[in-house]
């Protein structure tokens, strides 16, 4: 086992441990609602589990794709803006459903390539992909029989562009994944949550699943080749017996991986922390914090408060240093384009990562205590391959001099810079559990600065 903790700090984190699994869940959301054993394979094996979780563990980091109709009106509706995030504009701006269906007819992202979105995560240094399928707003963004609201039967544009996307995905290495709106379905009359279009006569939410919800989903899971992920979203007025019309589906997909939104009590794999990194993370708990760059999932024309690279950069790092993933959200127009500032922002993350990536892939979460100047991520070295245990310092805050590390009780046989290409040995001092490291006056990295630590024992 890879053991690194000094006794003080090792007490400290089984305290904060248990202070953090009531700071980790809010019991009214139903994001954290999950538990470490909670899989969606119920008779599988602890190892088999972890053989079915192993690509996601080493991934750490996604990209989330939030497109559908919603990014015509873009945050707008007959010349108001509408508050909120944009693809809860039907919602938001109470819109009938015959008025809203119109969009359809207009939509027509000629612009979208799914290589160039596929190459553009890559670059990222992302390894997975999750794109939303079917959003509240009902509209499937791929060809189904079950319902002639989909991008191949109701819109000029005709393809389907979730196929496009597998075949790029397949193409450049890249796993990809399905978001699916399994309860809120403003488009029937049997969805949950549809209440403000009168015109509507309601069915029960069981023929809603029977007739739309789960054949849709077998379509999904059926037609797209193998699926790395299918990310349930939100769990209203689900009750066990109606997330049990969907579970035997999975079965069509034996390896995927779920998140803990499918609701009725099913907890799936990962829990789904939401615009927020969770104070600490939990040993035996995995979880996924998903995030946009502004302040929307789907596009808005008005949204322009983009959050700097360096904050997502060290966001990255911290959810890491917790042991969870980052799912990061773009939110491409209706013409097909992501947008520049999202872009942007992928590329320079993407250039650190080609850097300092091997200090995120494959690592675990931090074993010390916690850093006054920024994170800590670890990986275990492998006996065989003669590779020593890591630690991965991530500096947030440059030091003058010398950076103090407190914690460390195996004996360090080298330091040095991870943009350093010669890796020069830094001189360190070890004393007791605290490790004095010389480093140089300038920091190689603006936002993190990563100081490899190679460990003896
Ligand atoms: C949901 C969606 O309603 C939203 O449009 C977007 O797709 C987002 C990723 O997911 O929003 C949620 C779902 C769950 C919580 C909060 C917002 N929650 O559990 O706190």
């Amino acid at each position: 086992m890879f053991k690194l903790w000094s006794k003080r700090s090792l007490t400290c984190v089984i305290l904060t441990a248990v202070v953090a699994g009531g700071l980790l869940v809010r019991p009214s959301a139903a994001e954290d609602k999950t538990t470490p054993s909670a899989a969606s394979q119920a008779d599988e094996t602890k190892a088999g589990r972890e053989r079915r979780m192993a690509w996601w563990h080493e991934a750490k980091f996604g990209l989330f794709i939030h497109w559908g109709i919603y990014s015509i009106p873009a945050g707008e509706w007959k010349g108001q803006q509408i508050g909120g995030i944009g693809e809860w504009i039907m919602h938001n701006a109470r819109i009938p459903v015959a008025e809203y269906e119109q969009l359809a007819k207009q939509f027509n992202p000629v612009k979208f390539n799914a290589e160039e979105w596929v190459k553009l995560a890559k670059d990222a240094g992302m390894k997975y992909i999750v794109i939303t399928s079917k959003h509240h707003d009902g509209f499937a963004m791929f060809a189904s029989k079950a319902s002639r609201y989909n991008i191949v039967d109701a819109t000029p544009f005709k393809r389907d562009v979730l196929k496009e996307l597998a075949a790029a995905c397949r193409k450049h290495g890249i796993r990809l994944g399905f978001y699916y709106s399994q309860a809120q379905d403003w488009h029937h009359p049997g969805g949950a949550n549809n209440f403000w279009d009168k015109e509507m006569k309601r069915v029960s939410m069981e023929q809603y699943i029977r007739e739309k919800a789960g054949p849709q989903v077998k379509e999904l899971l059926t037609n797209y080749g193998e699926l790395a992920i299918l990310w349930w979203d939100t769990p209203a007025d689900m009750t066990p017996q109606r997330a049990e019309m969907f579970l035997p589906l999975l079965k069509l997909q034996p390896n995927i991986i779920t998140n803990n939104r499918l609701g009725g009590g099913y907890e799936g794999d990962f829990g789904t922390p939401e615009q927020r990194i969770p104070a600490k993370g939990k040993s035996g708990y995995d979880w996924e914090t998903c995030m946009t760059m502004n302040n929307t999932w789907g596009f808005k024309t008005r949204d322009q408060n983009w959050k700097s690279t360096d904050d997502l950069i060290r966001n990255l790092v911290d959810i890491v240093s917790k042991g969870g993933n980052f799912l990061l959200n773009v939110g491409p127009t209706a013409e097909g384009v992501i947008p520049q500032p999202s872009v942007e922002r992928l590329r320079e993350m993407g250039k650190w990562l080609k850097v300092n990536g091997v200090s995120i892939y494959g690592t675990t979460a931090n074993p010390l205590g916690d850093l006054p100047w920024g994170r800590c991520t670890a990986k275990a070295g492998d006996k065989d391959k003669g590779t020593p245990d890591k630690l991965y310092l991530h500096v947030f805050g440059w030091p003058k001099g010398k950076l103090a590390v407190p914690g460390v009780n195996k004996k360090v046989a080298k330091a040095y810079l991870l943009a350093d290409a010669q890796r020069k040995a830094l001189t360190v001092n070890q004393e007791e559990g605290n490790l004095l490291i010389d480093v140089p006056a300038k920091a190689p990295d603006k936002c993190d600065s990563v100081v490899v630590l190679e460990l003896t024992d």
